[in-house]
């Protein structure tokens, strides 16, 4: 075998959105200051046994005190877009009825500090911290959760609506459901399929009727974030393994993308969930609330998936209903998740995003490695696998623009090192380390690296 040429330059087209991405709970900290209600997290992160080594989002990043430090960091970087999300707790505090203003004038803080700093603030409603009030009725299994979504998307658009063009309304509702109610290892820690497809149908319909009030209220662009699965089958060969990739492919993937950008759940979808129960979740009237046009659609990718037909196998419990199924242990190299890492799987899901839902603008708001950066020595960490990670995943973004796929910008995850749900702070994705005893910040060489690739809008 001959030695691989190097990489060519890429640039990417005019305009394409350079940005970073964080979620309220994984940095905030101030947990319990300026009126914020408990969320889901905080109960689950406080529950032993449930995150590693017993940690909260407690501090976290201090963000809440230190986000002019850290927007004058993301200007350091040239960052044009900030993805951040907002905790529905600190703006409602039991999730309906009265509206904590301090909450809101956090938000209104960092909106400003970002847009004196020349970044536009791209905004998540939901990133997974669900106000406790709502979920001691039922939280997502509970359809009145849906309604409130809405209301509190309204009120956070009225104070914010003014500055912030693009509005994303739910981060991964498939981590939402089938993490938090499915295999419970993601608040609340819920282990009930039917409670996952209760979720996963909420969620949708969060997110509808979030849509119809934000468009009503003038939001600009509007968006949800998905985090599909690339999934194929081990052997393509095989019908069975065909199957077995089909199968997930509906729960991951379908579930959520048919209703969205065609108005109805998939057939198959709908009978494998009738086999595990009766979706008397599902109104009538539902999937075309869910099926509202929406502006961008937002992909976070870190892995692909390969899946076998393995009669007898239990299945793993985030996909409800999928015994039979084996998904295949990494192969290759993988980051500190043990996820593997295959770029050009990538490249496929966009180019089937785009074939199978056309018209709909594609956006990267998360892909990034976590791998176990030491402590920085003299302002220093070189995080050279963090770079090859993304290096060849904008190879593998530029691949799927010139195969025709409207992607419109890149998001990296993360910003800087934060709370990493079930794995709490051993986890770092960031592109800025986090010394958690200091609350130091420090430039990884991956964060140099990006803020060159995004001044000259290309790889060399
Ligand atoms: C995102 O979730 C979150 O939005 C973000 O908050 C989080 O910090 C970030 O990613 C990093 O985790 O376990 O081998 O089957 C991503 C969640 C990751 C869930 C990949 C499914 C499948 C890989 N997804 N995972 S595996």
């Amino acid at each position: 075998t001959s030695a691989q040429p190097a990489p060519a330059g890429i640039t990417f087209p005019d305009g394409f959105v350079w940005g970073a991405a964080t979620a309220s709970y994984q940095i905030e900290g101030a947990a319990r200051e300026d009126g914020r209600g408990p969320s889901i997290w905080d109960t689950f992160s406080r529950t032993p046994g449930r995150v590693f080594a017993g940690h909260t989002g407690d501090i976290a990043c201090d963000h809440y005190h230190r986000y002019a430090d850290d927007v004058a960091l993301m200007a350091d970087l040239g960052l044009a877009s900030y993805r951040f999300s907002i905790a529905w707790p600190r703006v409602r505090p039991d999730g309906t009825g009265p509206v904590n203003v301090r909450g809101l004038d956090f938000y209104d803080r960092l909106t400003d500090e970002l847009l004196g700093k020349g970044i536009d603030p791209v905004v998540t409603l939901y990133h997974w911290d669900l106000p406790q009030t709502l979920e001691d009725r039922g939280g997502w299994t509970n359809r009145e959760t849906a309604e409130a979504f809405a209301d509190y998307a309204e009120i956070v658009h009225r104070r914010l609506g003014d500055r912030v063009a693009t509005w994303t309304t739910l981060n991964e509702p498939w981590c939402s459901a089938y993490l938090g109610y499915g295999s419970g290892i993601h608040a609340p820690g819920v282990q009930d399929p039917v409670a996952a497809l209760t979720a996963a149908h909420h969620l949708n319909l969060a997110h509808g009727l979030a849509t119809r009030a934000l468009r009503a209220a003038g939001a600009k662009s509007i968006s949800i974030t998905l985090n599909p699965c690339a999934v194929a089958p081990l052997d393509p060969d095989s019908a069975a393994d065909r199957a077995a990739a089909h199968l997930i492919d509906g729960l991951a993937n379908r579930i959520f993308l048919d209703p969205l950008f065609k108005g109805h759940y998939p057939a198959d979808v709908l009978a494998h969930i009738a086999r595990i129960a009766d979706p008397v979740w599902i109104h009538d009237g539902d999937e075309a609330i869910i099926n509202a046009p929406i502006d961008v659609l937002g992909i976070n990718y870190y892995t692909p998936a390969y899946v076998s037909a393995a009669p007898g196998h239990p299945g793993p419990l985030d996909y409800p209903g999928s015994h039979g199924v084996k998904f295949r242990a990494p192969v290759g190299p993988v980051t500190d998740m043990n996820w593997q890492i295959e770029p050009a799987a990538l490249t496929r899901l966009l180019t089937r995003l785009h074939r199978d839902y056309p018209g709909v603008p594609l956006m990267i708001t998360e892909n990034g490695a976590a791998y176990p950066d030491g402590p920085a020595e003299n302002g220093e960490v070189h995080d050279l696998r963090r770079i090859e990670y993304v290096d060849s995943h904008l190879r593998a973004c530029h691949d799927a623009l010139a195969a025709g796929v409207d992607l419109r910008g890149y998001f990296a995850w993360s910003l800087m090192d934060n709370f990493e749900w079930a794995e709490g702070y051993a986890k770092r994705f960031g592109m800025v380390h986090v010394d958690y005893t200091t609350q130091q910040r420090v430039l990884k060489d991956s964060a140099k690296w990006y803020s060159e690739v995004i001044r000259r809008n290309g790889l060399g």
